[in-house]
């Protein structure tokens, strides 16, 4: 197990990954290579599960396979830590997600602020307080990811949401690395995750305290490595580490990053198809760039 930067070691300051959700042929999810896909994960040294995010395709997934997929890890993941990831378009939806993570012990629950509708800060504040409501106890963890939710968060902002009672920390999944020594530096004690892996040696130098990211899923031993360096105080090596894996990045944001993602396991052997729910792409030999060249040196 790493330790962050807290020396306390709070089980949520670590990295986890973002983890993928395998799908069969016909676009179900399956649980049996879900689980093979969490060995592999925790195979590298990560103790953390990020689920049903946007790299677990939550948001394409109904409300009782997301929860299956919660049940699912919560068995195959043993002492690792979990974060349940239940933000939805519907507050309702998001309260039903994080009871059922409440009950399989989740250590915290997670959500995207309510997308499409353009609401106004004082819903998305609203939408936050009914999440803490409906599982009561369950720490929660702000996902502030503005490229996606097409939510720009201020520091006022976060700032208001980490002082409501249960909110423990951001996942930070934003360029602005000012903003992220600005959360540090004003909420010493919250969990604050660097949520862009091509970026992570960056954010734990600006403060963060730990991060989630899609590209664990196969490049997990390496940002452990990272984070070691880093915290050893040997920078110039740790960025060596982050090039090695930011070469794989480039690559996958050519093709596409979770259907690359999916097809890398799957030529690792990791998962059955490289199958990601639609709309999201499904890649080929012909669409996979460099894929394939990759998978094998990951394999070796
Ligand atoms: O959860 C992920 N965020 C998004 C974190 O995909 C939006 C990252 O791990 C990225 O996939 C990764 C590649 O850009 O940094």
């Amino acid at each position: 197990m790493i330790t962050m930067q807290d020396p306390k070691s709070n089980r949520l300051m670590r990295l986890h990954a973002a983890l993928m959700t395998p799908c069969d042929a016909e676009e179900n999810i399956s649980h049996a290579c879900l689980r093979r896909l969490v060995a592999h994960v925790k195979g590298q040294g990560i103790d953390g599960f990020y689920v049903g995010g946007s790299t677990g395709e939550g948001l394409l997934h109904s409300v009782a396979e997301r929860i299956a997929t919660f049940e699912t890890v919560a068995e195959a993941a043993g002492d690792s830590a979990r974060i349940g990831h239940v933000g939805a378009i519907a507050t309702r939806d998001a309260q039903v997600l994080a009871r059922a993570c409440a009950t399989l012990r989740y250590d915290a629950v997670s959500a995207i602020p309510p997308i499409y509708f353009p609401h106004g800060k004082d819903e998305i504040f609203g939408y936050y307080q009914d999440i803490l409501s409906a599982a009561a106890g369950m720490p929660l963890i702000i996902y502030n990811i503005p490229a996606m939710s097409g939510v720009s968060f201020t520091l006022e902002d976060l700032g208001r949401l980490l002082e409501l009672p249960g909110v423990v920390g951001i996942k930070q999944t934003a360029i602005d690395m000012y903003q992220m020594e600005q959360l540090a530096r004003a909420f010493p004690g919250k969990v604050l995750l660097n949520g862009y892996d091509e970026m992570l040696l960056a954010g734990l130098s600006m403060g963060a305290n730990g991060g989630i990211g899609s590209t664990y899923n196969v490049l997990g031993a390496a940002y452990l490595e990272l984070v070691r360096l880093q915290g050893a105080g040997q920078p110039a090596a740790a960025l060596a580490v982050q090039s090695k894996c930011n070469a794989v990045i480039d690559e996958l944001v050519r093709v596409g990053v979770f259907p690359g993602l999916k097809y890398l396991l799957h030529r690792m052997g990791v998962v059955a198809t490289p199958v990601c729910r639609r709309p999201l792409a499904i890649l080929t030999a012909a669409t996979s760039g460099r894929l394939d060249q990759i998978a094998a040196e990951l394999a070796a």
